[in-house]
């Protein structure tokens, strides 16, 4: 398959999929609703064959903004078997700042949403540029400011994740080494002891579309359950979640994608010839510096903090990479940043970038965040290898992502995951975002 007919067949998945003004994330039953960072890259391939498309996309996610600005993970639509549903969540009735017609998670996802709307912005005239960017600024600032009014107590610049799900990296090590550590409930304790799980695995739906060793596991998930009826008895009012709250991560990825997102939302505000407010301007000032203090030199790695501990939770992943993704960083940071990259016992694979390294106790090769390639993970280290000079790298990634994809796609079509070691195909088919960010990247050649 050429590059033409690569893009096509990937234009023809995102159309495949489209439901008018959002795209839910593939084809079948596993993920039925709008998924919050879904949308984004979806938009960022949209816009290369409708850009009108893409604008809805990116409109589409803010329909149910909250009031305290809060861009929720889900927006749930016709009514499904969605293992969290609405019933789950109940956000119209128990939230004061949900909307009332529309149900929602009551959390969020990494905010993709500046970057998204920069690319639609870099494809339109001056003036059109202007009008969009009118539209959405107003709306990612109002959550960037709820992030750091309500997930950044210490005023450092770097936001405090309430759920695994927030990061969009659900079951990443370091993350389940969080859950593992505060949130396994007593129910949860008791399902184990009393081996009801395994008869919990049976009542799975998301494993009826895909192999259970390809997803998060069933205790894992009813963790994840319990947390989200703690945070629905609060009504997902976090002054009252955060003092007891049983996980809390400064997750790494998310605020890199976060750091990154203040710029774009700089340059928006420069277009339209208005000043950031002083809480972004305080936390873009900030930032940089706290970043650094994820930084292990020992290790030669980035890390997610424990927010309950205080301690970084030493567990590697792909996150080391996205600080290139953030910012311009100093060469020597870059050079040993390189060096994992190349390095064959870690995140060398035919197929890179695994998410998690080869050594890692939790490596797997078809298992959702642990160690499958992921290419929304890619198409940011693209970007921030280029930030960083690394422009030979950045080219060999693509290269490598796209033919990852290429090699798979005539038998199995656009899939959520793959294996970094020999590129077979995992998790659901049809994947939007892998189709949306095909497409870019093949546009970049
Ligand atoms: C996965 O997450 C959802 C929960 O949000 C799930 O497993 O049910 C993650 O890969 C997430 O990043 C993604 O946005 C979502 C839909 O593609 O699926």
């Amino acid at each position: 398959m050429d590059d033409k007919q690569l893009y096509e067949a990937a234009e023809a998945t995102l159309r495949a999929n489209d439901k008018g003004t959002w795209t839910p994330p593939t084809s079948i039953t596993l993920y039925p609703h709008q998924w919050l960072w879904d949308s984004y890259f979806i938009a960022v391939g949209q816009r290369h064959y409708d850009i009108e498309r893409a604008k809805d996309e990116v409109r589409s996610t803010f329909r149910a903004q909250w009031n305290n600005g809060l861009v929720p993970h889900v927006i749930f639509s016709e009514p499904s078997e969605y293992h969290a549903g609405p019933d789950m969540w109940r956000s119209s009735k128990v939230s004061k700042d949900a909307p009332r017609k529309i149900e929602t998670t009551g959390i969020t996802q990494p905010p993709v949403a500046a970057e998204a709307t920069v690319r639609i912005g870099e494809m339109l005239s001056r003036e059109d540029r202007v009008e969009w960017y009118s539209e959405i600024y107003p709306k990612i600032l109002a959550w960037h400011q709820m992030l750091y009014r309500e997930r950044n107590p210490r005023e450092d610049g770097l936001v405090r994740l309430i759920l695994s799900w927030e990061s969009g990296m659900d079951n990443s090590p370091p993350l389940m080494e969080m859950l593992h550590k505060y949130a396994m409930s007593n129910r949860v304790k008791l399902m184990k002891a009393s081996g009801f799980d395994r008869w919990a695995e049976y009542r799975r739906r998301d494993t009826v579309d895909v192999p259970a060793d390809e997803r998060i596991s069933t205790l894992d998930l009813h963790a994840i359950y319990d947390l989200i009826r703690s945070m629905r008895r609060k009504h997902y009012d976090y002054k009252k979640i955060m003092p007891n709250h049983k996980f809390q991560v400064i997750d790494l990825a998310f605020n890199c994608i976060l750091i990154r997102a203040n710029y774009h939302l700089e340059l928006i505000a420069n277009e339209l010839g208005k000043e950031l407010p002083a809480d972004i301007k305080h936390a873009m000032r900030v930032a940089p510096h706290s970043l650094e203090t994820l930084w292990d030199d020992e290790t030669g790695y980035y890390y997610s903090r424990d927010a309950i501990s205080g301690k970084l939770i030493k567990m590697p992943g792909v996150a080391t990479f996205l600080p290139l993704y953030a910012l311009k960083l100093p060469k020597e940071r870059v050079d040993i940043l390189m060096q994992n990259l190349h390095d064959p016992k870690k995140f060398a694979t035919k197929y890179p970038v695994p998410t998690a390294p080869l050594d890692s106790s939790y490596f797997k090769p078809h298992c959702y965040w642990q160690g499958p390639t992921w290419i929304n993970i890619n198409w940011f280290l693209i970007d921030g290898l280029r930030r960083n000079g690394q422009a030979k790298e950045a080219d060999k990634l693509k290269n490598s992502t796209i033919e990852l994809v290429r090699q798979a796609v005539v038998k199995d079509g656009f899939h959520e995951y793959y294996s970094p070691i020999d590129g077979s195909v995992a998790g659901a088919p049809d994947f939007s975002w892998t189709a949306a960010l095909i497409i870019d990247l093949l546009k970049e050649r």
